[in-house]
């Protein structure tokens, strides 16, 4: 069995257990205390099997998270596709829409933010197992040039190769990326895409691995959102900013704590008509396959609680943190929707553009991630969220067959509105961005019935 874990320190950091599985039996389980190298290591164990057999290994590192693999004896799994062959016709997408790709041969597309002129920035982040590995990862700046809806590779350019730069952000002409322990800014990006500047340190962070890759957006108060993670799956902390969402002026002063009790943010948006914020959360494991469900929150006002770590999805208490015996949830702001367990909702965005149909505006559209430890996968989709008079009204899959039977060929990170009212959506499982448009011609019942119809009725 061949473990990548890239660590800094494998006396601090390591893969404490590995468990291996026979056809879903758990045939062994062996517990470490370190790991022998910085990186790629190879354990052995021994084991009868033949031909059919499923062998499955789980690897568990001592600080959070595992992963499993499995093989079935004298087969392969399937490996992952390139861009060119992603079976985008397996993507199911309501009448009219369609899908293709918009940019390919990126690494690990993460969050992403539009400018004013049209340019488009995508942050970028190393898998779960190389967070901590010191390697670099680009920041993208895609403009397309020739307006063909397409990002051809002169169209692609890199800002700059950072350590996990997940969250990017545009704010008076300067992009703003978030690695995790620091917010950098580049001033005049857009004129300076062939030789970006050098960028300004705008404000120093906590170095938390888990949870610790930043979210980040402009409000309309001009402010700088920073979601700033659970540094463990469930846990108090001392760090008051831990589990929150704080806010900031541009030049890195007044930091504030906007809301607190928040798990893990990795998307936030403000509804065009009221100027509120709205955020997704991703809620703990190891309670099981079916709660707590992940969160779509809304926080109208500065200083609110949505319940991290004492009270889950709104109704949960924490079975590990006691506050069964002291009830807590009614104390905590409950989610707006329940977006389900383990989704792992990332980027969201309210849709203001006229390319969709009516009933899709002002709803929100959320990437979900999907699920990395659910005994069924669940996620790996795009949903949307109806919201009327501050009030989720409405839940339903947009986007989905990412995921097909069981295994995962692409997961959704982050949803973008381009300038012609395309929804882009990132992909750091199949590396590509995606763009999703509306075109009425291929809406039999929308246009072709609908002109028969009129086409009857006027003879
Ligand atoms: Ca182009
Ligand atoms: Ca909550």
């Amino acid at each position: 069995m061949t473990i990548t874990h890239t660590v800094s320190d494998p006396a601090r950091h390591y893969i404490k257990t590995v468990d291996l599985f026979k056809n879903g039996q758990k045939i062994l389980s062996e517990d470490y205390t370190s790991q022998p190298t910085l990186a790629t290591f190879t354990r052995s164990y021994q084991l009868n099997a033949t031909a059919g057999d499923v062998i499955a290994a789980k690897a568990t590192c001592v600080i959070a998270g595992s992963r499993s693999a499995e093989i079935t004896v004298a087969e392969k799994r399937l490996a992952i596709q390139s861009a060119s062959s992603l079976p985008l016709d397996k993507i199911k997408l309501p009448p009219g829409f369609k899908i293709e790709i918009y940019a390919e041969n990126l690494t690990y597309p993460r969050s992403m933010t539009m400018s004013p002129n049209g340019t488009l920035f995508i942050g970028t982040r190393q898998p779960f197992e190389l967070l901590d590995s010191g390697e670099l990862s680009p920041v993208y700046a895609i403009k397309d040039e020739n307006g063909n809806g397409k990002a051809e590779p002169g169209e692609i350019r890199i800002v700059d190769m950072l350590k996990n730069p997940n969250g990017v952000a545009f704010h008076d002409g300067a992009l703003y990326v978030a690695e995790i322990d620091r917010i950098l800014r580049y001033d005049g990006i857009e004129s300076r895409l062939d030789s970006p500047p050098e960028p300004a340190v705008v404000k120093e962070l906590p170095y938390y691995i888990l949870h610790g890759w930043r979210y980040i957006r402009f409000g309309p108060d001009g402010k700088l959102y920073i979601a700033m993670g659970a540094n463990c799956n469930v846990c108090t902390h001392d760090d008051p900013l831990n589990a929150t969402i704080v806010r900031m002026n541009p030049d890195g002063t007044g930091m504030e704590v906007y809301a607190r009790g928040v798990r893990n943010s990795v998307g936030m948006d403000w509804d065009p008509r009221t100027g509120e914020l709205w955020f997704t959360d991703n809620g703990r494991d190891e309670l099981g396959n079916d709660v707590p469900s992940d969160e779509l929150n809304h926080a109208p006002v500065p200083g609110l609680d949505f319940g991290f770590p004492y009270c889950h999805s709104g109704s949960i208490p924490d079975p590990d943190l006691g506050s069964d015996e002291s009830y807590v949830c009614h104390e905590k702001v409950p989610p707006a929707w329940c977006l389900g367990p383990h989704v792992a909702p990332l980027g969201m965005r309210f849709y203001t553009s006229s390319m969709f149909p009516s009933e899709y505006q002002n709803c929100v559209f959320i990437a979900e991630h999907g699920s990395w430890n659910r005994d069924t996968p669940i996620g790996y989709r795009v949903a949307a969220v109806r919201i009327d008079n501050n009030t989720a009204i409405g839940h339903e899959i947009f986007a989905e067959g990412w995921l097909e039977n069981g295994i995962a060929w692409g997961r959704p990170v982050d949803v973008e509105v381009a300038k012609d009212g395309s929804l882009l959506v990132s992909d750091d499982l199949a590396q590509v961005v995606y763009r999703i448009y509306f075109t009425e011609a291929s809406v039999p019942g929308h246009s072709w019935i609908s002109r028969l119809a009129q086409v009857i009725y006027m003879i």
